[in-house]
Parts: structure tokens; C-alpha cells; sequence
């Protein structure tokens, strides 16, 4: 079935489906429903959701970095199931860098969990598609999250420097 996808600007009444999404997701730390609505708020002009039929699909949270102007980080992208392998992702990432709000962002920065293979094979397309180097570093250790929690280390990467906001540098 080919299913029409629309992506646009969060708004806060989108935060509680953006929490279930996450929530069903599993590989992502799943915050509280009111950051959810923050984000989706206070954080919309760097933030997307991918919508169908009126479900949410996807999602993803970003902001400038406070210290690093033209740095974009990005902070959690998920997919639903029902649309893994359409490339939904890689729009959600695109929407943001094709925003007005990116024309000066020439880096982009995460933190990934190891085991979180998806995200990080979206990660390197983004640095691919926008032909931009992209470094890996130690983000947070393992040691800094509770130990109850048996959270996994968070990766840093880095790509850029971004050379067109237009995909394939165009
Ligand atoms: C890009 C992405 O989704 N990173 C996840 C960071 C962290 N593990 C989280 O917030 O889930």
C-alpha cells in the first residue's frame, strides 16, 4: 500500500501521541509526556512530525545548539513499525534542514546509543546525501546514567561541515 505521508511543525496536543510513538519505538529513553509537549511547543520550528491518515508516524526533536552557532542538535528521531523502510527518516531530517530556521546550520550533532543501528545508518545517509564528513566520539558513558537503569553509552557524532542544504548539493 502506498501511504501518503505529510510532514509538518509539531504543535502541543501532538505530545502525548510523540509519547506513545516513542514509547513503542524501544530503543529510544522515553521522557515524560509534558516534555513531549514542551518540545513540541517551544521546540516546533526545530522539530517534526510525519503524519498519516491522521496517525503519527514519526517524529523528531532538534534544537540550536546554545554554544555552537550553526549547529543543529538533534535529539530523538523514531519511526513507527507500520512505515519502517520508507525512508521516513531521512525526510524528517531533510524537513528540518529544508526549514528557514536551518539556513545558517552548517553542523549537525547527536548522541546515539551502540546498539541503535537504525539511527545510526540514518545518521550517516544525512552525512552522505548532504556530502559532509561525520566523526564519532565518546558522547555520555555508560557510568553517568543510573546504574538501575542499565542504560547504554551515548555516542557522539558529528557531521558537517554541511556544503548545500539541498540534498545531493544541489
Ligand atoms: C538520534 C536519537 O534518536 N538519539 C537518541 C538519544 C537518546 N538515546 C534518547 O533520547 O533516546
Amino acid at each position: 500500500m502506498n501511504r501518503e505521508i505529510a510532514f509538518r511543525k509539531p504543535n502541543p496536543k501532538d505530545g502525548i501521541r510523540v509519547w506513545e510513538l516513542v514509547k513503542a519505538a524501544g530503543s529510544l529513553d522515553v521522557n515524560s509526556a509534558y516534555c513531549y509537549m514542551m518540545i513540541c511547543d517551544y521546540f516546533r520550528d526545530t522539530s517534526a512530525v510525519a503524519e498519516s491518515d491522521g496517525e503519527i508516524v514519526g517524529f523528531v526533536s532538534a534544537f540550536s545548539h546554545p554554544g555552537k552557532s550553526g549547529t543543529l542538535f538533534v535529539w530523538q528521531i523514531a519511526v513507527s513499525a507500520s512505515v519502517r523502510g520508507m525512508g521516513i527518516g531521512s525526510r524528517l531530517l531533510d524537513t528540518l534542514m529544508d526549514r528557514k530556521a536551518s539556513e545558517q546550520v552548517r553542523h549537525i550533532e547527536t548522541t546515539i546509543s551502540p546498539s541503535n543501528m537504525p539511527s545510526r545508518s540514518l545518521f550517516a545517509g544525512l552525512a552522505k546525501r548532504y556530502q559532509a564528513d561525520i566523526r564519532m566520539s565518546q558522547g555520555y558513558p555508560k557510568e553517568w546514567f543510573p546504574a538501575s537503569e542499565d542504560h547504554e553509552e551515548e555516542l557522539l557524532f558529528q557531521i558537517g561541515p554541511i556544503r548545500s542544504t539541498n540534498p545531493e548539493g544541489g
